[in-house]
């Protein structure tokens, strides 16, 4: 199923399956309770874990919509997701592992699918529903802790959304956290009788430096260099008096770093980020470092993207039972990161090693095939040392159909390379068997 999904993700399942009668053996497989999205997730969670070993990693997670449809989304079983329950679909949270150093793409590290009840929701049952899915948060912490265990430091970050008392009171030892605030919430200051406000607090601070970062162009806004004024401070957050837990400690000391940008820009809003962190900032050099690792938030959208409208095309995927579609979403959400860094690598700027996205086993495939293709044309020579992952993109494009001498490769061209890299794969492992 895998390599079907690698192969045509974008299409619908029946184009998909090719046939009727393979669209319901099709259906059938993804409706096998056999296949979890847990299960693929942890399996991919190991590998993920392996190449984390030792290394400073950052975990990137958020939620993305997916949008399947109205009225026929709504009668096949599908739930209401954003605002007024008009739209139909499944929602994905997603957490990936990202080298803290370079930036690479390690892998993924949780992916959870799933479909709202249907009908209409009274104010409580949404307030439940929310209070219910707001753990998935919490759910990442904690399993980035277990399954990278072995990683040299593990910080967790995540957008304004997960600004939840509980994720903080909640995290395991060997995370740390960046979340961006959202909440203007009680603080205690220096004398411990007096009760401020963590938004004025912060804002009353003085400017303690400035620094010049680029901001990564979005749907809508150009990449700009940009100059950010810095101000930080030891805070200590009061536990909410309502809708929390009894058992969480009455106050949490952590630190905020608070960065905005000191001019407009030409298209959308200033920026300025209120960053809530376990970690201790005491300079410049060290706020500095929690807005980098922030910015690397910026790949689990990238991530999206790809699943979406960037090389998957997921949302068009005509899929009737709500089940069967959670399970794709999940095959598919494995087979996107993959194709995620290969896109990432092709330029060599990560210094990615192959073993970060490829098993050890594909390596000497990889060689043979990269050795072939050079062959058929002499002026194209894979540019890339062998053991890198770009050198394995190079492969992978060459695959799919890139020429090598217009233009980048991008997610789709690598997701048709991928597809032909596993047949190749299967033939290879099926000739070892049989000597
Ligand atoms: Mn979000």
């Amino acid at each position: 199923m895998h390599a079907a999904l690698v192969a045509r993700p974008g299409s619908c399942i029946r184009r998909l399956a090719g046939t009727r009668a393979r669209e319901i053996q099709f259906t059938r497989l993804l409706r096998n309770e056999a296949v979890t999205v847990a299960e693929m997730a942890s399996h991919a969670a190991a590998r993920t874990a392996v190449r984390a070993a030792g290394r400073d990693v950052v975990v990137v997670q958020d939620t993305s919509e997916l949008a399947l449809g109205g009225r026929r989304a709504k009668a096949q079983g599908y739930g209401p997701i954003g605002k007024g329950g008009a739209v139909r679909g499944l929602l994905l949270h997603a957490a990936l592992a990202v080298d803290a150093t370079s930036g690479g793409v390690l892998g993924l590290v949780d992916a959870k699918v799933w479909n709202r009840k249907g009908g209409k929701t009274t104010p409580r049952r949404a307030r439940q529903t929310q209070q219910k899915e707001s753990q998935r948060w919490l759910e990442v912490a904690s399993l980035a802790g277990e399954a990278l265990a072995t990683a040299n430091s593990v910080t967790v970050v995540s957008d304004r959304e997960s600004d939840i008392y509980e994720h903080f009171a909640r995290r395991p030892d060997n995370v740390h956290l960046i979340v961006r605030a959202c909440q203007n919430r009680k603080i205690q200051t220096e004398d411990e009788d007096q009760i401020d406000l963590l938004f004025p607090y912060v804002d009353g601070l003085p400017e303690q430096g400035r620094l010049t970062v680029k901001i990564p162009a979005a749907p809508g806004r150009k990449a700009r260099m940009t100059e950010l004024a810095v101000r930080y401070s030891r805070i200590v957050l009061c536990k909410p008096r309502h809708g929390v837990a009894g058992d969480l400690p009455k106050t949490i000391a952590l630190t905020m770093v608070d960065v905005r940008e000191t001019s407009n820009p030409e298209d959308g809003k200033p920026i300025h980020w209120r960053l809530l962190t376990t970690r201790e900032v005491t300079s410049l050099g060290e706020a500095h470092r929690i807005v980098d690792l922030y910015r690397l938030r910026w790949t689990i959208e990238e991530f999206f993207h790809t699943l979406k409208t960037g090389g998957f095309d997921i949302e068009a995927a005509d899929i009737g039972d709500p089940q069967a579609m959670i399970n794709f979403v999940a095959a598919a959400t494995v087979a996107a990161v993959t194709v995620m860094q290969l896109v990432k690598a092709r330029d060599d700027t990560t210094g990615q090693r192959l073993t970060d996205a490829f098993e050890p086993a594909d390596q000497p495939i990889l060689e043979a095939v990269s050795a072939q293709l050079e062959g058929k044309t002499s002026k194209q020579k894979n540019p890339h040392p062998s053991g890198s992952l770009a050198f394995a993109a190079w492969v992978i494009a060459r695959l799919g159909g890139w020429t090598g001498y217009y233009g980048k490769p991008g997610p789709q061209v690598m997701r048709r390379g991928l597809e032909d890299f596993q047949r190749i794969k299967y033939g290879a492992t099926l000739r070892l068997q049989h000597v």
